[in-house]
This record gives C-alpha cells, structure tokens and sequence, in this order.
C-alpha cells in the first residue's frame, strides 16, 4: 500500500497527486473498482471506496477539502505511515507478495493472555506451559527491516557515534529503562562511513549495497543489535520485547507451531511458506544452495504470515529482540515483561534462511552476543498500539 506517499501529498495541499494514489491503491485492492465507471464519481468516492475497502477510517472522507488526515483515521489503517521514520520520505512501495506494499505497514496484535515457547503440536517439543505471560496490544511490523529502510536510516547519518539515539528514547511504556542507553553509543561505530564498511560483513550474502540496486526489498542483515535498536528508535519504535515477538509468533493464546499454524498444531513446512534450509539446499528461492537470492523479498511468500499478518517470522532473518537472552525465561509469570539485564546477549528469534526446520519453529529460542554481525541477523521494529 502506498499510503505514506499518499498521506503526504495530501498534507502538502497536493490534492490530485494524493487523490492519485488514492486511486491507484483502490484499482490494486479493491476488484470492483477496476470497472473504471466508478471513477467518475470523484475524489470523494475514492476516498469513500478506500474506506470501504478497509485501507483507511471512514473519517478521512472527511479531509476532502485538503486538511490532513487525523492521526484517527491513521491509526483506522494498518499502521500510523506519520510516525514511522523510514517511510515518511517517499520510500517506494514494493514490499510483499506483489511487490507493491508498503514496507512499513505495522499491523496491530491484540494482546491477552499465553505460555511463552510453548505450542500445541503433538510431537510434544514445547510442551511446557509454565512461563505464562499476559502481553497488552502493540503494533509489530509486517516485514523485517529491509535494505531500503536502512537506507534511509544511514542517509539520515543516523546509527553511529556521530549522531546516536537521544538517552532514554524508544522505551517501551510498560518498561521504565528501556530506552536507549547512552552507555551503549560507545558500542556503535565512529561514523557512516564506518557503517557502510560494516554492514558488508559477507561478500557473498550481505544484502546492502553502496547504491540501490536489487535489494531494497530485501532484509537487511550483517546489523549489531545496538544498530538494530538504534534503527528502531530512529524509526519511531522500538525492538519488540521477546515475548512480543513470541506471542506474535505463536498467535497468542492458539499457542501455534509455526507462524501459519493453522489448526495452532500443524507442523507442516515447505518452501511456500519461508526460507530455510530443508538439510540440502537453501530453499527460499527455489534454486539448489544457498545464495543471497535465499535472503528473499520480505513478504513474498504469504503463506507464511502470521495470525496478525506479520510476514517471515519464521526464517529469512532472524531477529533481535530487546530482551537479554536468558533460560530458562527469568520472569515468571510476566506482564508485559522484559529480562533487560545486561547479560552479554539477546535473545534472537525465528531462524533465517540458511537454519534447520526446527528453529522455524514459534517457541524456539536463542540468544547472541549483541555485537553479533552475521549475514543471518536482521531485525523488526514494534511500536505502540
Ligand atoms: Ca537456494
Ligand atoms: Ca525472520
């Protein structure tokens, strides 16, 4: 969806270019609309049709005239494109399966009570139900970071020394002390120039490019967890804590398998549904081996999203989350919890696209020391609900 580039051509009183986008979100989502008679209702009929479709609130009906959409009508969508940095300058549509979403889209997970790394599949590999947590609503991002997005991020000169997070920023609400820790600023690098040279940690299979070539809807990987956090806060989150990250995964309280777990037991995987490894090949891009073709467009393979919509959660990357990494899980029970002990690690979810089967899985876990730059490592960002 294109709604940042939309949103704001609005707010700059560019009507028709706004309006434009409108349309050509509603000819791509809506398949009655591509009759092309309804069109000559106008611009309040787009706006109307979009609302329709689910895409945005009724409410932004309501800013035909030109005022700029409430924060209301926003947040009625997929996401609040306002308060997501990355997005907010114009960055091209061409994430998910069709290669046209927006790549900062953040659906809403609606929070309740679960078992953290437990799942109902009958091979009895997550039985233990004991590390019961209640999670509150938050918006975790449908995609992994990806190479554009990150773009961004360092053209602002921003995940270095140079210019680090402001002290306390990206906390989350429920965790007093989250937010960025000026002691960490020493742990990330002198300046861009330091970065770029970093985020090439593997000739074969780091994602970035000096120039934006093949990869901008790709992960970005060969990121640190301070970059991974500094990113976040940049963008206007913050790392999902573990047990986001977990109960996003696990689908909450049907305790899923796998991310598309449905029933929550279904133990079935194959290439429709990730990248990984199956022992042999690396099967994310169909093709024998593992090439950087494996690190596949976030959200290309929809048979793998998650209960909320989330895309590889299991594989392609895995991902930081702000929790130190300790087992078993330290806070028992946990609301809203988050093990923010500095304990030389973090806990590091989902597998990518070079792991086994069973790291795939929504209850597994591991942990990595945070200056961890591999072509395995990327992140997502959560934000408030
Ligand atoms: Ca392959
Ligand atoms: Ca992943």
């Amino acid at each position: 969806m294109t709604d940042d580039v939309g949103l704001h051509a609005l707010e700059r009183g560019d009507h028709l270019a706004g309006l434009a986008r409108r349309d050509v979100q509603l000819r791509e989502l809506c398949p009655w609309y591509r009759d092309g008679i309804l069109r000559s209702l106008g611009h309040l009929f787009v706006l109307a049709a979009l609302a329709a479709c689910g895409r945005v609130g009724f409410d932004i009906a309501a800013t035909a005239d030109g005022s700029p959409p409430t924060d209301a009508a926003r947040d009625a969508g997929n996401g609040d494109a306002s308060r997501v940095t990355s997005c907010s300058t114009g960055l091209s549509a061409i994430c998910g399966a069709a290669g046209a979403g927006d790549c900062c889209e953040s659906p809403l997970v609606t929070g309740g009570a679960y078992a953290r790394s437990f799942d109902v599949a009958t091979d009895g590999m997550f039985a233990s139900n004991a590390f019961t947590a209640t999670v509150g609503d938050f918006r975790l991002d449908k995609y992994e970071i990806t190479v554009g997005r990150f773009r961004a991020f360092i053209a602002a000169g921003m995940g270095t020394q140079a210019q680090p997070p402001v002290a306390g920023t990206g906390a989350h609400a429920a965790t007093s002390g989250s937010g960025w820790d000026p002691a960490w600023t020493t742990n990330l690098l002198a300046d861009t120039n330091a970065l770029i040279a970093a985020v090439k940690c593997n000739s074969t299979a780091q994602t970035w490019t000096d120039a934006p070539a093949g990869n901008e809807n790709r992960p970005m990987n060969c990121i640190t967890w301070w970059e991974a956090m500094a990113f976040c806060v940049w963008d206007g989150g913050y790392l999902p804590t573990e047990t986001e990250w977990d109960y996003a995964a696990a689908g909450g309280a049907e305790q899923r398998a796998f991310p598309w777990s449905t029933p929550p037991g279904f133990l079935e995987i194959d290439p429709t549904r990730g990248s990984y490894s199956d022992g042999t090949n690396c099967v994310g891009d169909g093709l024998p081996g593992c090439a950087i073709t494996d690190l596949i467009p976030v959200g290309s393979k929809p048979q793998g999203d998650g209960r909320w919509g989330q895309s590889d959660l299991g594989g392609n990357l895995w991902e930081w989350t702000l929790d130190a990494y300790r087992t078993p899980y330290s806070i028992v029970p946990c609301t809203d919890c988050a093990d923010l002990a500095a304990s030389g690690g973090r806990a590091s979810r989902g597998g990518y696209y070079s792991s086994p089967i069973v790291w795939l899985r929504s209850a597994n876990r591991f942990g990595n020391a945070e200056a961890f730059r591999v072509s395995e490592q990327g992140a997502r960002c959560a934000r408030a609900p």
